[in-house]
């Protein structure tokens, strides 16, 4: 019995070790008592993973396969060699990253097709529209905004499958840029056309050339980042409302007290944000008291609560590892999902405890749950049903059950471009086209007082523990003056550690960067959104470098995803890389088995777009590395300013 103890405390032991997070390893401490398995739990038994899958070799493209790539068969059956496989994998995983990121702009550009005067979806900011109808070559004149808001809807959706011509964002990116992209070949046309492109050239019989594959995975990526994300976070912009600097709470003891607890995981606003309205309505409001609670809390898990957050202060109960976690507390009511980075553990976990586990979407049904489809065109009706079934299982609640960790931090969250743009000079919302807005921000980065800008952004991986690399590469980063913008569930553990209060900026933050917080008011970490919303970080960039009169790839800037783990932040550093950005991963993609793949996608690229990878497993050498990156072109950067 003592040694099984001891097994026990052991197996506890290493789970704990696999993330940073204190609430994390009490709620770990839980599940063992409750005899429910975690992610954590299930990564023990993953000793050794598959080396052909890790190195990216295993080929199931065709019937006759799989095939495996080793020393004994170094070609599969049809003749693919390590470099046609690697190549064709990594593209499949841009396509499939594109198409998820797109295909939920796809529903948002519905959605503004659906908006009328005192409908559930109505446009928030027709500013930003008139705006934008221009950029896409509408002319709003004469317009009654709802005329144009489905105008614009048309034409966006357009950029889904028009037959003729390439991306009509492009032109928001620098000149040089646009026909750098041109000479290479890599602006995409139709975001479905790209998608489908990979998907055909993968299949067997069609490209076996490292070049091209990789060259069409920098196209596809391309439609996700300047095409599909980008329309993205446009439309949620104007149908939701531009994020302003709001003060949140963050990690799982904002799950504490008598509350009807609801959480949104998943992605897409388009329901949250109907959940977040219907939740504030008097009669749930009411009905919440009836059944015995104090009030609703809404929070957040992934870049669900990303958006929930960035527009609404709702605060963030947590990351993509802490999803199975939160049900644990056993004081959630309702965990309410969508699409993506939903852990298909979920309905049985949620078995063990009172938990209503609600899926919502026809796009992402789960065996087991609860399925309450959300139908844009009865958004506020179908929101309040989902809303009273959290609330009428409150009294479900099991109390001997309930464990709430005890720690969570505050920050300031919702910084779009206008807000990262404003702060700086001290105007929020302000139009970001005019060098006299844009100078203090450059000003800052010139000077040197600000060393540069980092996108420490994406996932957390179990290859890491969850939380660590994120964490030591943003300290490490602002300790010596970088800013750091994030996005995902970086921001998410951004905000879970304090680095996003500005109280804290002189704790954590080198003079440099300190001192420009306490002047701008702002954190040294800023959160900025969703990873659709990396989509800003292009914005941001092209802005700058517009007023600069320089390339992307001048800029004293840099991409990290420090613990990448979905296709989508593959296509999303894809699509950074092919912007001009250096992008450092914490994780290696599976491509170690192509060295041709490597050589490309770690250095070959930089010929071609002036950046591409980097990656390292040590997250200090990795902070190291961007950190030197970007010294070595600030001196070509303050010659060109
Ligand atoms: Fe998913 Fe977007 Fe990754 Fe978090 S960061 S694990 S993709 S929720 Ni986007
Ligand atoms: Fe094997 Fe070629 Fe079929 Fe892939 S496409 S499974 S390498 S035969």
């Amino acid at each position: 019995k003592k040694n099984m103890e001891k097994k026990d405390i052991n197996v506890l032991e290493q789970m704990q070790n696999m993330t940073v997070d204190l609430n994390s390893k009490v709620m770990l401490e839980k599940a063992e008592k409750d005899g429910v398995e975690t992610m954590y739990k299930r990564k023990l038994g993953y000793k050794v993973q598959c080396g052909f899958g890790l190195q990216g070799v295993c080929c199931r493209n065709c019937g006759m396969g799989p095939c495996r790539i080793s020393a004994k068969t170094p070609r599969g059956l049809c003749g693919a060699d390590e470099h046609t496989i690697v190549g064709r994998n990594f593209a499949r995983m841009c396509a499939a990253g594109t198409a998820a990121h797109s295909d939920h702009a796809r529903d948002i550009t519905h959605t503004l097709a659906l908006t009328c005067p005192g409908g559930d979806y109505q446009v928030k900011e027709p500013q930003k529209l008139i705006e934008f109808a221009k950029f896409m070559d509408v002319n709003p004149e004469g317009k009654d905004i709802y005329e144009l808001a489905h105008e614009v809807a048309e034409v966006c959706l357009m950029e889904f499958g028009k037959p003729f011509g390439v991306s009509k964002l492009l032109k928001r990116a620098p000149k040089v840029r646009q026909e750098l992209w041109n000479k290479l070949g890599i602006e995409p046309r139709a975001i479905d056309r790209e998608i489908a492109t990979v998907m055909h050239s993968t299949h067997i019989g069609c490209t076996a050339d490292l070049d091209s594959l990789i060259h069409m995975s920098m196209r596809c990526s391309m439609a996700d980042g300047w095409a599909g994300s980008m329309i993205g976070t446009m439309i949620s912009d104007i149908l939701f409302g531009t994020p302003k600097p709001v003060h949140t709470e963050a990690n799982l003891n904002v799950l504490a007290g008598n509350n009807v607890n609801i959480i949104l995981h998943g992605h897409e606003p388009t329901l949250s944000e109907m959940i977040v309205a219907a939740s504030e309505l008097p009669e749930m409001q009411e009905l919440a008291k009836e059944v015995g609670a104090d009030g609703i809390t809404l929070s957040g898990i992934c870049c669900t609560g990303n958006e929930l957050t960035m527009r609404h202060g709702v605060k963030i109960a947590g990351d993509f590892h802490q999803q199975e976690l939160a049900i644990i507390t056993g004081a959630v009511e309702a965990m309410i999902v969508d699409v993506q980075c939903i852990f298909p553990a979920l309905p049985e976990l949620s078995s063990h405890y009172h938990t209503k586990f609600i899926t919502t979407s026809p796009k992402a049904r789960i065996t087991g749950a609860t399925h309450m489809e959300f139908h844009e065109d009865t958004a506020m009706a179908d929101a309040k049903t989902i809303v009273r079934e959290a609330i009428m299982n409150f009294k479900n609640r099991d109390a001997s059950k309930v464990l709430v960790p005890d720690l969570k931090s505050e920050g300031m969250v919702g910084y779009a471009e206008e807000a990262i743009v404003g702060q700086l000079n001290n105007v929020v919302n302000t139009q970001i086209d005019e060098m006299d807005t844009i100078k203090p921000l450059v000003d800052v980065l010139a000077s040197g007082v600000i060393r540069g800008v980092v996108g420490v952004v994406g996932c957390n991986n179990a290859k890491t523990p969850s939380n660590h690399n994120h964490l030591t590469i943003i300290k490490e980063l602002i300790k010596n003056d970088f800013l750091v913008v994030t996005t995902g569930c970086g921001a998410s553990a951004a905000c879970k550690n304090g680095l996003m209060l500005k109280e804290n900026a002189p704790k954590y933050a080198g003079k440099g960067l300190a001192t420009v917080c306490q002047l701008v008011d702002i954190p040294p970490v800023i959160h900025l959104g969703s990873c659709v919303d990396n989509s800003r970080i292009l914005n941001v960039c092209s802005i700058v470098a517009n007023a600069c009169d320089m390339d992307i790839s001048d800029l004293p800037v840099a991409g990290c995803a420090p613990e990448w783990m979905s296709e989508k932040a593959i296509a999303i550093g894809t699509y950074v890389v092919s912007s001009g950005i250096d992008t450092f991963l914490g994780v290696m993609p599976p491509v170690t088995g192509s060295s041709k793949a490597v050589e490309l996608l770690c250095g070959g690229l930089k010929d071609q777009v002036g950046a591409c990878f980097f990656v390292n497993e040590d997250p200090v050498e990795l902070a190291k590395m961007i950190m030197d990156d970007i010294e070595s072109k600030r001196p070509a950067f303050e010659e060109l300013y």
